[in-house]
């Protein structure tokens, strides 16, 4: 399948030679900075003009708002999935996560079918089909599953071990010998801004590229530098802050250090809008910002608790869970602008098809549409799309197991097991305070629908598939862990201390299978949502 792209690409680029549209010169850049699990109003960017509590009133951006000053702010852009790797396949392949057959982190099913997306075209692939001199990079937090080489990057870091999802959540050095970070290298934020600045200082200017910046900030564990905690330590105090926020650090509890320490929280975030600064500098230092197009946004909603106005946050599907900022400039994209039509990050590939210049037809079975008229003509347009409206599947072991359709303004949840529904008005109601369910039923029958024919033509997973694969799972790793307990107790020779610690080794993993069989079957029992 990879010659095959090769071929393609090669197709089109004698193609593109015959009937010149875009001049290989004139082909744009393309940056994306993917934060992970930044909140919709974490930044000093109001997602929405019309509401102040859309921003921050504590965390500094200043790289980002001039981003946004100098392009669009778009207040209802939402990610693919409520958590990281569902998201991270479908951007890079204009797919929804229920199209890909991958729909939540540890997608039991999929690892079952051993499902792989090599084949898949990705944004890498379509810009590369548009002009093969495009150069192509991924530097950061991978996808999972599939490593970042393997779906068209020509340059990434996941170079010293084989993990498929980067460094983990970004603590160590060097995976090969788990080497910590130094302190002044938080979350990799440094290297990613080395790397990234080395990649655009290599190519800017002299080839078209492609380059994705997918942080590890601002996942937990949370991690910042010391001299920036200390920077929000002076600044005013903002309404979500506590006086335990402003502890001495070695007063700090570990739990409070490793998910919901705001100072260091902004100061993580401090550094992450310096290395999109660096970007942009870097950029306009080749000569190449009115020709790239920079996009800032995040691979899911908000990890931390208040997560701005909007109900739930990471891991639900509430807006707080699928709501991000989305911020972009570039050519031709309008300039201090907001825009409100809903966007997916699904769309970007669609998008990048469309400016690179690609002259072959799309693959049928995306999901995504170009947001070219929405960046030129902001609110007065509209994205063409091969399907209706967002649908979120989320048939999830060890979560309510629910199915989102957002249609025009209206969203309708709708619990798998129980057939709970709830309906809201998010063009509104964003805070989706009012279930409409009891008002509106024909509202609600014509989104189900469109859900349900969407549904059956991805041929989606059925969560009752899902709990068998994760019983089997489970099992699986029962047997596993006997196995390794006997050759444990070989290698043991007599020893009754060795043996003693393999039995309590043993004991303990088939415990904690038995939990998660228990927490799982009360879930097929069908919690509320
Ligand atoms: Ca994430």
């Amino acid at each position: 399948m990879r010659i095959m792209k090769s071929i393609l690409t090669l197709i089109s680029t004698l193609f593109v030679f015959g009937t010149p549209i875009v001049q290989a010169e004139d082909r744009p850049n393309f940056i994306i900075v993917y934060i992970d699990d930044l909140g919709w109003a974490d930044t000093s960017v109001p997602m929405m003009i019309s509401d102040p509590d859309s921003a921050s009133d504590f965390n500094q951006t200043p790289h980002l708002e001039k981003l946004a000053q100098r392009g669009m702010v778009f207040s209802n852009a939402y990610a693919p999935a409520p958590t990281c790797t569902p998201s991270r396949k479908s951007i890079q392949f204009g797919k929804t996560p229920g199209r890909l057959g991958y729909t939540f982190v540890h997608d039991v099913l999929a690892l079952q079918k051993e499902l792989s997306w090599e084949d898949e075209l990705s944004l890498a692939d379509v810009v590369k089909a548009a002009d093969s001199d495009y150069v192509t990079a991924h530097f950061g937090k991978g996808m999972g599953g599939d490593r970042m080489d393997t779906i068209g990057y020509d340059l990434t870091d996941e170079v010293d071990g084989n993990s498929t999802n980067g460094n983990f959540h970004g603590e160590y050095l060097s995976l090969k010998n788990r080497e910590s970070l130094p302190s002044d290298n938080p979350k990799r934020m440094a290297s990613l801004e080395k790397s990234s600045l080395e990649f655009i200082n290599e190519y800017g200017g002299k080839r078209p590229f492609f380059m994705m910046v997918s942080h590890y900030a601002v996942h937990v564990p949370h991690a910042a530098r010391p001299d920036l905690i200390e920077k929000y330590r002076k600044l005013p105090r903002g309404k979500y802050l506590e006086d335990d926020d402003y502890l001495p650090e070695d007063q700090i509890s570990e739990s409070r250090k490793i998910s919901h320490w705001r100072l260091q929280y902004a100061a993580m975030l401090d550094e992450v809008d310096q290395g999109l600064g660096a970007i942009m500098a870097a950029v306009k230092k080749t000569g190449q910002q009115d020709n790239t197009f920079i996009i800032f946004t995040s691979d899911n909603g908000g990890g931390l608790n208040p997560n701005g106005t909007l109900r739930g946050g990471k891991a639900n599907l509430y807006e707080g869970g699928l709501r991000v900022p989305f911020v972009v400039a570039g050519p031709g994209v309008r300039s201090g602008v907001q825009c409100d039509v809903a966007i997916n990050q699904w769309d970007l590939l669609p998008t990048f098809h469309d400016y690179a210049g690609n002259e072959q037809a799309l693959p049928e079975d995306l999901d995504g549409g170009s947001l070219r008229p929405v960046f030129e003509f902001g609110n007065n347009a509209k994205v063409e799309r091969p399907v209706e409206g967002f649908v979120y599947h989320y048939p999830c072991y060890f979560a309510p197991p629910v199915t989102v359709i957002r249609l025009g303004d209206y969203k309708l949840m709708e619990h798998h097991l129980t057939g709970e529904q709830k309906l809201f008005n998010v063009g509104t109601d964003y805070y989706e305070q009012q279930n409409l369910i009891g008002d509106l039923p024909a509202k609600a029958a014509e989104l189900k629908a469109v859900m349900d024919k969407y549904l059956e033509e991805i041929d989606a997973e059925d969560v009752q598939d899902v709990y068998k694969a994760r019983f089997a799972e489970l099992d699986r790793f029962e047997a596993g862990a006997i196995e390794q307990h006997k050759k444990r107790i070989e290698r043991a020779a007599g020893d009754k201390q060795l043996i003693a610690e393999a039995d309590k080794w043993l004991q303990e993993q088939l415990e904690r299978f038995d939990q998660n069989r228990k927490e799982c079957r009360e879930n097929m029992q069908g919690k509320t949502f």
